[in-house]
């Protein structure tokens, strides 16, 4: 069987498992959010990165199917969460492909996975990659006010790797920009990596939106958010991505 293959069986026998990574804020520490990321849980190879599988689920289109079982799954996952009255409330984070994003039954999905669910619009949102919305501006934006019309939150991923025009940024209804993880790993070190971060933290707040650093894996890192007013901070400092139990068992153990 080729890898297609099996990804195509894998998919019809769910054999993917979600795992989550809380999302912190970087005032006090508080878990604001989880991201939920995909793991396939393979016979013989173990559990494997969607580093490996995400990029021939979206040549292939499986993302499709695919990534309508993590929104469905992490909803409702996220209803047990929620309905513990001893937590507070957070957010719910989901990807989604370029190909789930140009898809034209997206924002129908979305719609009914939330009324299946019970999943309250305003704690998803979903993370959208800067090259995934850049590719063409103005179809982008009427796919995002059409999901933001939903009531859920919207979030550029992995930004600062691409080439972002402010101006459509500007007009775009998004609520959080993710620094993309390969600025973190050279900070404090690198003046330049630094000096992006930084910028990118001053034109969020400029633009009302929040920000939120990913990759985060040092106490130096963090002190570097807090000086620069980051919002958020995600990645292995505060934890790795954990399976759904082990997310419990930490969100009952936080403040
Ligand atoms: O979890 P990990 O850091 O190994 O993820 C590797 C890559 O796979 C990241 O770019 C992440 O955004 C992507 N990824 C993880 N889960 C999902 C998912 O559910 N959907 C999509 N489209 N990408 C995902
Ligand atoms: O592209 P996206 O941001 O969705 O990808 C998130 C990926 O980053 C996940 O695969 C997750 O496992 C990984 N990740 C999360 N925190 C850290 C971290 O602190 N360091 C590194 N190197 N990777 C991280
Ligand atoms: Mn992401
Ligand atoms: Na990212």
């Amino acid at each position: 069987l080729t890898l297609e293959g099996e990804l195509r069986q894998a998919i019809e026998r769910g054999e993917f498992e979600l795992h989550y990574q809380p999302q912190v804020a970087v005032a006090d520490g508080a878990i604001v959010g989880v991201e939920a990321l995909v793991r396939w849980r393979h016979r013989v190879g173990g559990l494997i990165s969607p580093a490996r599988f995400i990029p021939l689920a979206e040549e292939t289109g499986l993302i499709v199917p695919l990534g309508e079982w993590v929104l469905r799954t992490a909803c409702a996952q996220f209803q047990a969460w929620r309905n513990d009255p001893s937590l507070s409330p957070f957010t719910l984070a989901v990807n989604l492909s370029p190909r789930q994003f140009r898809n034209k039954g997206l924002v129908q999905l979305v719609r009914a996975i939330l009324e299946e669910t019970g999943m309250p619009p305003r704690q998803l949102e979903l993370e959208i990659t800067e090259g995934a919305v850049m590719e063409q501006p103005e179809a982008a934006r009427s796919t995002l006010l059409a999901l933001k019309s939903l009531g859920i939150k919207l979030a550029i991923d992995d930004f600062g790797t691409g080439y972002s025009s402010l101006a459509y940024l500007r007009r775009f209804p998004i609520n959080v920009l993710k620094i993309d993880q390969s600025f973190m790993r050279d900070i404090p070190n690198d003046v330049g990596a630094s000096e992006i971060a930084a910028t990118i933290i001053a034109m969020a707040r400029n633009l009302n939106l929040k920000v939120l650093a990913e990759g985060v894996e040092t106490g130096d890192q963090l002190a570097f958010l807090m000086a620069r007013g980051c919002d958020y901070s995600q990645g292995y400092l505060h934890s790795r991505p954990l399976d759904g139990d082990a997310f419990a068992a930490l969100l009952r153990g936080s403040p």
